[in-house]
């Protein structure tokens, strides 16, 4: 047979071939559709509207009747646990304060079951970013950063360490156990140091929009010159919260290093305040620490047209941010030390420590005589 007469017959075939077999597929697929609504009919009719299934939620928005979205939230419960029971007329700690007066809790060694914690928040499944910044010589804490963190941040939870830096490239490969990763994220670095600090807030909020809250429930937001010397778990997360000052926790309110002058935006008179909270320590949720650092640097930049900066920084911005929105949580000392101070009684762990700096060969000279930022935040 000569090809051209194939080629005929195969295409005077064919369509008739596919035409008996798209009308059987077609009929199989109406019988399997009918037999689908057959079955969904049969459910809702005889448990869809009581329903707690996941499947109530593809309806979403509710309009049928007697269905609540309270009805489809997961029932989450804890597993049998066994622990010393919490004595209501012998609290764990007398010696320091454990709430504040808006009821926030002041997380101190003694006053939390971290079993409990850790129970509940791997329930939740929860993601912890913990951001850095690693700018100009700087990097060179970042490698004992990470590696005590591994062993003591967070340990058995998702982290991922968000290293903000100017240097990429002298960052090398750091690989993690599962579930735990490093991003490094390359942003400008400023000439002038204070501005490197206080920039810091405004890189968080415009990560915290783009990506933060897609990847991650909570951040920490830490200084980098620190290396972490015990166990920083779950007990610190919360809405929003802040980090009592290792110099300041025992001071009257009069003699915390505020913003004094009337200019400035982040003034506070000394007949206010708290506590002092460190700058190199906040956190919460992605959507609080956005709100939290849009309005520092909001307010920085209002500063700045006014040919003013506050006289601690981002610290000075922070503080009057907890003045007028109070944290759902505050860290204890032992969550921010340095060990230039003399260790008080009450301090039974020391968690995240500073990290000695040698002001000349880390900082640029010139910087050093500016400012009373030349001493270090830590020793006023
Ligand atoms: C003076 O020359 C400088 S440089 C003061 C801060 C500098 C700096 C700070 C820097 O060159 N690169 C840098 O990445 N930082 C970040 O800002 C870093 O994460 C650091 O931990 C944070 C706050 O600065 P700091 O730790 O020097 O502040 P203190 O002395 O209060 O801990
Ligand atoms: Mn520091």
């Amino acid at each position: 047979m000569c090809m051209s007469r194939l080629l005929r017959t195969s295409r005077t075939m064919q369509p008739e071939r596919y035409d008996k077999s798209s009308k059987r597929k077609f009929f199989y697929s109406l019988i399997y559709i009918l037999f689908l609504v057959m079955v969904s009919f049969y459910w809702f009719i005889t448990r869809g509207p009581s329903s707690h299934s996941q499947t109530a939620i593809l309806c979403y928005p509710l309009t049928l009747p007697n269905i609540s979205r309270l009805d489809l939230l997961p029932e989450r419960a804890l597993e049998r646990m066994l622990y010393e029971q919490p004595k209501t007329m012998n609290p764990p700690r007398t010696d320091v304060l454990m709430v504040t007066p808006w009821f926030a809790p002041i997380v101190w060694d003694g006053t939390y079951n971290i079993d409990i914690l850790n129970a509940q928040f791997h329930q939740r499944n929860v993601r912890v970013g913990l951001t850095v910044f690693a700018i100009k010589k700087y990097t060179v804490f970042l490698q004992r950063f990470i590696e005590t963190a591994e062993k003591f941040f967070m340990v058995g939870h998702k982290v991922n360490y968000y290293v903000f830096t100017d240097r990429p490239n002298d960052i090398g490969n750091i690989s993690l156990p599962e579930g735990r990763k490093v991003v490094i994220l390359e942003v400008p670095s400023y000439k002038r140091w204070q501005e490197v600090s206080m920039r810091r807030m405004e890189m968080i909020r415009d990560y915290s929009q783009q990506r933060f809250i897609h990847e991650v429930d909570f951040l920490v937001c830490v200084d980098v010159d620190m290396r972490f010397s015990d166990e920083v778990g779950v007990e610190i997360l919360g809405d929003v919260f802040g980090t009592l000052h290792p110099g300041f926790y025992a001071a009257s309110r009069d003699r915390f290093t505020y913003e004094r002058r009337k200019q400035s935006t982040a003034y506070i008179p000394p007949d206010e305040g708290d506590f002092y909270y460190a700058g190199g320590y906040f956190g919460g949720t992605v959507p609080e620490v956005y709100k939290l650092t849009n309005y520092c640097h909001n307010e920085m930049l209002t500063d700045k047209r006014n040919g003013i900066e506050a006289i601690w920084h981002d610290e000075s911005y922070l503080n009057k941010y907890f003045l007028y929105h109070k944290p759902t949580k505050i860290l204890s000392p032992e969550y921010l030390w340095d060990n230039g101070y003399a260790v008080p009684q009450f301090l039974k762990r020391r968690r995240f420590v500073a990290v000695p700096k040698n002001h000349n060969e880390i900082r640029n000279k010139r910087a050093l005589n500016d400012s009373p930022k030349s001493r270090g935040k830590f020793h006023r």
